[in-house]
């Protein structure tokens, strides 16, 4: 039988460009659209494994029709929890990619809309994986959300996570400004 997911998910890749001048949104191209178990797996066992992109690479995992950008109105309030990954840990990296998918598009957490979607970034000096959820201002909502995650990754007290809120990517323009509005 098919599995259908309480929503439709849609997958986007970001690559290196050797434009300097392009615009960050048009490098950001959608590869699939899927609301089922089934077809989430086929597309996962169908694109290369986060061990084998190029680095500054990006899957990008988000919520239809939510934009993995800051400035989309669903995530303009909102914010990402960020952890750090070293860049000798690639398979650490690929594993925590995979159970923060199914995370987000099982719909575990009781406060499903909140999150948005999640983000892998290939930097081999210092990978990330993000959460980024909705309402960055509720700090009851974020920090459960924070401590579900962390569970899902099966990470314990010494693994930090840190949240920023998008609106100082905004004023920054950049991804990871110095800082955080929470830890965990
Ligand atoms: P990154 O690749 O997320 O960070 O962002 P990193 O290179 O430090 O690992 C790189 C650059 O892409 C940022 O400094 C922005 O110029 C642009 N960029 C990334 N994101 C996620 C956004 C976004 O949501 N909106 C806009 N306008 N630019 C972004």
């Amino acid at each position: 039988g098919v599995h259908p997911l309480h929503d439709k998910w849609v997958l986007y890749y970001n690559g290196p460009s050797k434009d300097k001048s392009a615009n960050w949104e048009d490098l950001v191209k959608r590869v699939m659209t899927f609301d089922t178990v089934e077809d989430f797996w086929g597309l996962f066992n169908n694109i290369p494994r986060v061990e084998d992109l190029a680095n500054q690479s990006d899957y990008n995992l988000f919520r239809d029709p939510i934009f993995p950008a800051w400035e989309h109105p669903d995530n303009r309030e909102g914010g990402k929890w960020l952890l750090a990954v070293s860049g000798g840990d690639i398979q650490g990296l690929s594993r925590m990619w995979l159970d923060s998918c199914l995370f987000a598009i099982g719909e575990q957490f009781e406060d499903t809309k909140e999150i948005c979607g999640v983000v892998v970034s290939v930097r081999p000096r210092g990978h990330k994986l993000c959460l980024w959820t909705r309402s960055a201002l509720d700090e009851e909502k974020t920090v459960a959300l924070g401590k579900a995650w962390k569970e899902a990754l099966g990470l314990g007290p010494e693994s930090k996570i840190k949240y920023q809120i998008h609106s100082s990517s905004v004023q920054s323009q950049r991804s990871f400004p110095k800082g955080e509005a929470y830890s965990l």
